[in-house]
């Protein structure tokens, strides 16, 4: 890929102290990064400074949200952007269909994502249509209308720092994984999106993940696609085969 890739592992909500440790542990043993490939993994909050302080460091830190505040103070809960980057993490993730599915709309989800490029993350922000919405040939349109909040909100130069990750919510956890051209179909329609509604320069030059029960077993198939520059991903990225999926770039 001419845009280099980015992966991206989601630890979700797993792990103990311990339990992420020995992760920590498996990635440094892993072997080295191809030079096109930007590694990051979305860590549990809690298990941030201890990722931060012990793993190798050619992977960065993401933070799996953040909140809308833009600066510290009474928002009992909430973690600030600013506070991330104290920390030393520089990504996060926002608007994963799982944060959606508990009441995030895609106007909090735009928020947060110009609170956290303004303070300096970077951004992988996921957008994706559930089954019924694929059914119904609404796919372009739902990601479309996850995509404009965000497009209002951020200007040309904040979208140098964000990556969209595709997610159909019906190949996340299911063990499905939509087929390379069914990916590939989705992610030129939103760099064709990108290209109407925030501009040619920035469609040609995001990089678009793609997210859904991809493991090192499909990760080639779905990495040689022309639109396809990277991956976001879930259970692999708990395991040594997270390395799989980075080494099955081309
Ligand atoms: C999955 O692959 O299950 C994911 O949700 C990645 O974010």
């Amino acid at each position: 890929g001419k845009r280099g890739y980015v992966v991206g592992g989601n630890w979700k909500c797993n792990g103990t102290a311990a339990s992420a440790a020995a992760l920590v542990e498996t990635l440094n043993g892993a072997g080295p990064i191809p030079e096109n490939v930007q590694v990051v993994v979305a860590v549990p909050s809690v298990h941030v400074p201890l990722v931060l302080g012990s793993l190798r460091s050619d992977i960065e830190v993401a933070a799996q949200d953040c909140g809308a505040n833009a600066k510290c103070g009474a928002f009992t809960g909430e973690i600030f952007a600013g506070q991330l980057l104290d920390l030393g993490v520089t990504w996060v993730v926002l608007g994963h269909s799982e944060r959606r599915a508990a009441g995030e709309s895609s106007a909090l989800v735009a928020d947060k994502c110009a609170v956290a490029v303004k303070e300096g993350l970077r951004v992988m922000l996921c957008v994706g249509e559930s089954l019924e919405e694929r059914e119904a040939g609404l796919t372009a349109q739902v990601v479309a209308s996850q995509l404009a909040p965000a497009a209002k909100k951020l200007s040309k130069a904040d979208w140098g720092k964000v990556v969209i990750a595709y997610e159909p919510v019906w190949a996340i956890g299911t063990g499905k994984t939509a087929t390379p051209d069914m990916a590939q179909e989705t992610h030129k329609e939103i760099r064709t999106w990108m290209s109407k509604n925030v501009g040619a320069d920035v469609a040609a030059s995001i990089q678009i993940q793609y997210g859904g029960s991809m493991k090192g077993a499909n990760a080639k198939g779905l990495l040689s696609k022309e639109d396809i520059d990277g991956g976001l991903i879930g259970g692999a990225s708990l395991t040594a085969d997270f390395f799989n999926v980075i080494n099955g770039v081309p």
